[in-house]
């Protein structure tokens, strides 16, 4: 009985190490899985202007301006960017509801900022 209650800490570290591994594996989707969509930004649209997505499916976004900071902002995707002049930034989006809906530049880019906007499909 001394032994087993001198290992008890040791065993619930090892069998919570356990669980959180399980938890981790069934629940996350492995980085290197993920499919990668390249948008750029550049005044005044979106490059590709339409993608496809599959409800569900877990993507990364990866958002490039090309000139100066835009914004993608899509409310029922959850999707709030801020794209700074120059630089990429990455968003993940799982999508669950089947529609079409259109992403828009929400960052004052321009006279023709109001125009800047791209479709994003889930089926
Ligand atoms: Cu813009």
């Amino acid at each position: 009985m001394y032994r087993v209650k001198q290992f008890l800490p040791a065993l619930i570290v090892a069998l919570g190490l356990f669980a959180s591994m399980v938890y981790t594996g069934v629940s996350r989707v492995r980085a290197e899985d993920v499919p990668v969509i390249d948008i750029t930004a550049k005044r005044f649209a979106f490059s590709p202007d339409k993608i496809t997505l599959k409800q569900g499916q877990t993507v990364k976004l990866r958002l490039h301006s090309e000139d100066v900071t835009h914004g993608f902002f899509l409310r029922p995707l959850k999707l709030d960017e801020e794209i700074p002049a120059g630089q990429t930034v990455e968003v993940t989006v799982t999508p669950q509801t089947p529609g079409t809906f259109t992403t828009i530049c929400d960052h004052f880019c321009g006279a023709n900022h109001g125009n800047m906007n791209m479709t994003i499909v889930v089926e």
